[in-house]
């Protein structure tokens, strides 16, 4: 296999263009809703879970490109939950990834619609790459699947339970709720997407999702320790925001050490999980990696 900086970065390429093309053109009408939704898209972000797509469709033997269109949509909906997760009525942030964040630039009003318009248009997408793949009964599978990782059972469901913890003594249990709910599922999803829509057969599938919880669990364990350890520099915002908001995370409840322990183990975990699936998985494990070494 090429090394993994050359694997994210053609993938990073290949997600960049998608992204670009699957949006309405700049020119579309009203102009500040294209503009304001495409300067978050285009903020600057690792692109983790469309890639993540990509490689799950690669792992269970089909090709990347086809599933370009779902992978975008899982960023878009990742972007739009950064832009809602920013405002005042949520965590009142100025800056992502080291810009102003859209409601800062488009005030709050435009920001919710953009996220609204990013949400709405990453449904389309999906259904549209679904209903294009062999097997029409894809279409309800992967929107089902999205939708119960996005919303009520899954981030939105999570964010809530984050919002009504802040400033109390949660249990573990909560705080597991949250990371799995908030994070994880949208990391969880991004795999499985990419895995059922290559025709990914049912034993792939069930150990591709279960590779997905634990390293989208991992990702928001080493989300707080950065949190905890990381610099303005590196994370594009500062550093210690979750205690002064006295959020549950990890490293509040268990310590650092506990958490890095857990983080480790939980991606041994995932690509575990994956090892059934031989070389053709060899990426997503390459990015679980990623994922735990990560400084931004
Ligand atoms: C508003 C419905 C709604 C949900 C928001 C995910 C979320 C829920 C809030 C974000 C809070 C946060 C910073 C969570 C930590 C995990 C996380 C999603 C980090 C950012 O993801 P990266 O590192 O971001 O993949 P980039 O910038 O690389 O795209």
């Amino acid at each position: 296999m090429q090394p993994l900086e050359d694997y994210l970065e053609q993938q990073r390429q290949r997600v960049e263009v998608s992204l670009d093309q699957c949006l309405p053109t700049p020119d579309s009408y009203p102009s500040v809703l294209m503009e304001a939704m495409r300067y978050s898209v285009f903020a600057g972000g690792k692109r983790l879970r469309p890639i993540l797509t990509l490689a799950a469709a690669e792992a269970v033997g089909g090709d990347a490109e086809p599933v370009l269109p779902a992978a975008s949509a899982l960023e878009y909906i990742h972007t739009y939950s950064m832009i809602h997760d920013d405002l005042p009525a949520m965590d009142d942030d100025d800056y992502r990834r080291g810009k102003l964040t859209n409601h800062k630039v488009y005030g709050e009003a435009m920001a919710i619609l953009a996220g609204d318009a990013l949400l709405t248009l990453a449904f389309r997408l999906i259904a549209d790459n679904a209903s294009r793949m062999n097997d029409p009964r894809m279409i309800a599978r992967v929107v089902v699947d999205v939708a119960d990782a996005a919303g009520t059972d899954g981030m939105v469901g999570g964010q809530v339970v984050d919002i009504e913890s802040e400033g109390k003594d949660v249990s573990v249990e909560t705080l597991e709720y949250i990371h799995r709910h908030k994070t994880a599922a949208l990391i969880r999803v991004s795999l499985t997407a990419g895995a059922t829509l290559a025709g990914g057969r049912p034993q792939e599938l069930a150990a591709i999702r279960a590779a997905g919880e634990s390293l989208g669990l991992a990702f928001q364990i080493v989300d707080d320790i950065l949190d905890v350890e990381g610099s303005l520099a590196e994370l594009g915002k500062s550093a210690g925001s979750d205690e002064r908001k006295k959020k549950a995370t990890y490293p509040a409840f268990h310590g650092l050490d506990v958490s890095k322990q857990k983080a480790r183990t939980l991606i041994d975990e995932a690509k575990r999980l994956l090892d059934p699936l031989g070389p053709p998985a060899v990426p997503i494990r390459a990015l679980a990696d990623f994922v735990l070494e990560r400084r931004s």
